[in-house]
């Protein structure tokens, strides 16, 4: 949480020498602008209005203790999104807005709801290097969604089956594509909670997905009724992957989406808070660095034509995070969470904050 503690007035320097170095090297391209958003407890404002163009969202929870989070969505599907903002906290996000009227959502707030209105012209074309980073990470996604229908196959033909022991051994290695993509699977409405919530993050009826079967599985080390949470399951990993394959994609959202990956790590894997019942955090953890580094990897070369000192950094702060995950496991094989001491999850915790500082400029730096 340490890289949400930035002063509003050191935010605003760095807005200002963005647009004095131009990040955005062609005079030609589209300059990005910004919105401040001030959270309180009153909650997302009735109505914004903004002009079409790469825009940074600039979230401060000034005094809110109900609302920690300021996200857009169009429809049901999330655009953008400042999630853990607790009193004090800031961060921000960037996207290429395009015409129309969306939604704001403050979660807590006396208005939950707001609109946000985009007017003028959709940006010019991506350019080609835009064009290549997301075919590039389009082809991840899509793999990955592939393999997770393959994998949550396999561990679902053992939970039917109701083999226990392949039915455990089956369940890290189902988890890893689907925690490599979480931030495209969360755009689409409520799959992500259907695929992924965990006790208490949806009403007990709704409960479904994988740790609804986790929790059968390693606390009661039983599978009884699960057949048909985990032919659900199933379903929704199909819809996924059948989704994905024409989700739009735009390098900037590419690029919070990895710096997303890293919130996950934080707030789920570094508390041992996902795999509560089988302990598998780690699995997740460097599944959520990976598909941060894939997302990463595919816009890089858009950065480092502009700020090749910022990408070196942040090449060698992944090298430090997958450093000091190793001594711990690779692939599905990683010591149980409960086996970590105090110290080391602060050196990871450590390791993952000096990569989400330099990742978090990312997103500014593919814009226009
Ligand atoms: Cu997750």
């Amino acid at each position: 949480m340490e890289r949400f503690r930035i002063p509003l007035t050191a935010l605003t320097a760095s807005a200002l020498s963005l647009g004095a170095v131009g990040a955005l090297a062609s005079p030609a391209a589209a300059k990005s602008t910004s919105i401040t958003i001030n959270l309180h407890d009153s909650g997302c404002p009735k109505k914004l209005t903004a002009k079409a163009g790469p825009t940074t969202f600039k979230i401060k929870n000034v005094d809110a203790s109900s609302v920690s989070e300021f996200e857009i969505l169009s429809g049901d599907k999330i655009l953008g999104e400042k999630e853990n903002l607790s009193p004090g906290l800031s961060g921000e996000f960037t996207l290429t807005l395009k015409p129309g009227t969306y939604t704001t959502y403050c979660p807590g707030g006396d208005r939950e709801k707001g609109k946000l209105v985009v007017t003028g012209t959709s940006a010019t074309k991506l350019s080609p290097a835009g064009e290549a980073a997301v075919a590039q990470y389009r082809t991840y996604v899509e793999k990955q969604a592939t393999d997770l229908v393959s994998a949550t196959a396999i561990f679902a033909a053992a939970v039917k089956d109701n083999d226990i022991a392949g039915a455990k051994a089956a369940y890290a290695p189902a988890r890893i594509p689907y925690e490599r993509i979480e931030p495209v699977a969360e755009t689409f409405g409520d799959l992500d909670p259907k695929i992924d919530a965990r006790a208490g993050d949806v009403p007990k009826k709704q409960f479904g997905g994988f740790h609804k079967i986790e929790q059968a599985l390693f606390a009661n080390n039983t599978l009884v009724g699960m057949t048909p949470v985990v032919e659900a399951l199933e379903e929704n990993v199909a819809t996924l992957a059948n989704l994905v394959q024409d989700v739009e994609l735009e390098p900037a959202q590419i690029a919070n989406g990895s710096v997303e990956l890293l919130n996950e790590v934080s707030a789920s894997k570094i508390t041992g808070e996902e795999e509560r019942y089988s302990h598998i955090d780690l699995v997740d953890f460097l599944a959520n660095v990976e598909g941060s580094q894939a997302a990463y990897d595919s816009v890089k070369p858009i950065v480092a034509a502009k700020d090749a000192t910022l990408t070196a950094q942040i090449d060698q702060r992944f090298a430090d995070v997958l450093a000091a995950l190793a001594p711990f496991g690779s692939g599905a094989t990683f010591v149980p969470y409960t086996d970590l001491t105090k110290d080391d999850t602060k050196k990871l915790s450590a390791a993952i904050d000096a990569l989400a500082e330099p990742l978090s400029k990312v997103a500014k730096n593919v814009v226009g």
